[in-house]
């Protein structure tokens, strides 16, 4: 059988693993450029044994990455899930785990000179039109992967990449609260639905007869819970604005619970039919948003905890004294650690917009080299 070899990386973004690509490399046409995805990956097959894929949903992801002809980035960053189980592969959402790649590679590659000793690469991130900008550090011009920075859900520690986003309120369902509510009950279970960066159904864990600290294998094998989840899923998916979800990976769904650790708040993430051993990062800052709204779901399970310091202000009124700058660091739960997400909102006349998102993540470049992909897949593409 004639394989055919593409450049590719192999890369840890956070806690996500996958290849990434100069879309240069990979074909133009959709259908072609999947079905090579599906092979170089392994996919159709849940342990994606004949590919490069880890028979998981958090390390069976592509990046793309190309240089941006706009004003204010520097390159261009497509996110592609590819399904272990199943012959898709979706552009349906970001990811800001394999996010956290894409500078180290950008600079890699030659498509952005690195600077001394810390080069600020900035990405459009084409999922949800939205600008995202990676401090990279590059002593001596060299991209430097070693450090000290440490993220809950990846041993060691390795060199910091703090990400900060612009506006990624609304960016895949047209608004913060895409319902236009702050709360619904949706097949009888109260829900925020959010999107800021992520869309994400937050649900009370307690809610479901849950504690919350459940391990992500116990949420998996409780079939009635999983239904019941998933029943939710596919009726908040057109409320949200997304259309049917049924064959899409959002929203994610969110089940919060009291801080257990001294955080703000505890999180179980199925993004959407596995349970995630962390939490997303656009998830992560979508429940931390959640967490400044008075009304929501999350500060319903807080009220009585410690809430984080935004809420408590913005629940003073809807006309505070002072305008609050609201910027906080929320730290958010997860079965593995936790995720802190540095917000700053703005109030006005009862609305919160959400001014700036920030976080930190490490990357490391695990293989660089060639994917071996049989020719079949370019005429399975071709009868896609
Ligand atoms: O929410 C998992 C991950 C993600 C996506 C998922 C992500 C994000 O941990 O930005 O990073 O929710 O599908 O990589």
């Amino acid at each position: 059988m004639r394989q055919v070899a593409i450049s590719c990386s192999a890369m840890r973004g956070g806690t996500s693993k996958g290849l990434v690509f100069l879309a240069d490399d990979l074909p133009d046409d959709r259908a072609t450029r999947d079905a090579v995805l599906l092979a170089a990956m392994g996919s159709p097959d849940e342990r994606e044994i004949d590919g490069m894929g880890g028979s998981h949903p958090l390390t069976s992801k592509v990046a793309v990455v190309s240089p941006s002809a706009r004003d204010d980035a520097d390159v261009e960053y497509l996110f592609l899930q590819v399904w272990p189980d199943r012959a898709e592969v979706s552009d349906g959402q970001n990811c800001g785990n394999m996010l956290a790649a894409v500078g180290p590679f950008a600079i890699e590659q030659g498509l952005v000179p690195a600077a001394d000793p810390l080069t600020p690469v900035r990405i459009w991130m084409r999922n949800t039109q939205t600008l995202a900008t990676a401090s990279v550090q590059t002593p001596g011009g060299l991209v430097r992967y070693d450090g000290s920075a440490r993220i809950d859900g990846v041993p060691g520690t390795h060199a910091p990449i703090p990400i900060e986003f612009a506006d990624v309120a609304g960016s895949s369902c047209g608004a913060l609260l895409p319902t236009g509510s702050v709360s619904d009950v949706i097949e009888g279970t109260r829900v925020t639905c959010i999107d800021n960066g992520m869309p994400v159904v937050c649900i009370a864990a307690a809610d479901l007869g849950l504690t919350g600290q459940e391990s992500p294998a116990e949420l998996e094998a409780d079939a009635e819970l999983t239904r019941r989840v998933e029943a939710i899923r596919l009726a908040a998916g057109p409320l949200m604005n997304l259309g049917d979800v049924t064959d899409k990976t959002v929203p994610k769904m969110s089940l919060l619970s009291p801080p257990a650790h001294g955080g703000a708040i505890s999180t179980r993430t199925f993004i959407p039919h596995r349970v995630h051993e962390a939490i997303g990062v656009f998830g992560a800052v979508s429940v931390a948003t959640a967490c400044m709204l008075p009304g929501s779901v999350a500060t319903t399970v807080l009220r009585g905890v410690n809430a984080p310091e935004p809420a408590a202000v913005l629940a003073r009124g809807d006309d505070p004294p002072e305008p609050p700058d609201g910027s906080a660091d929320i730290e958010v739960e997860h079965p593995t650690g936790f995720f802190t997400v540095t917000l700053a909102v703005e109030v006005s006349a009862g609305t919160i917009t959400v001014s700036r998102s920030a976080l930190l993540r490490t990357a490391r470049l695990l293989m660089r080299g060639e994917v071996m992909v049989p020719s079949a897949a370019w005429s399975q593409g071709a009868s896609r």
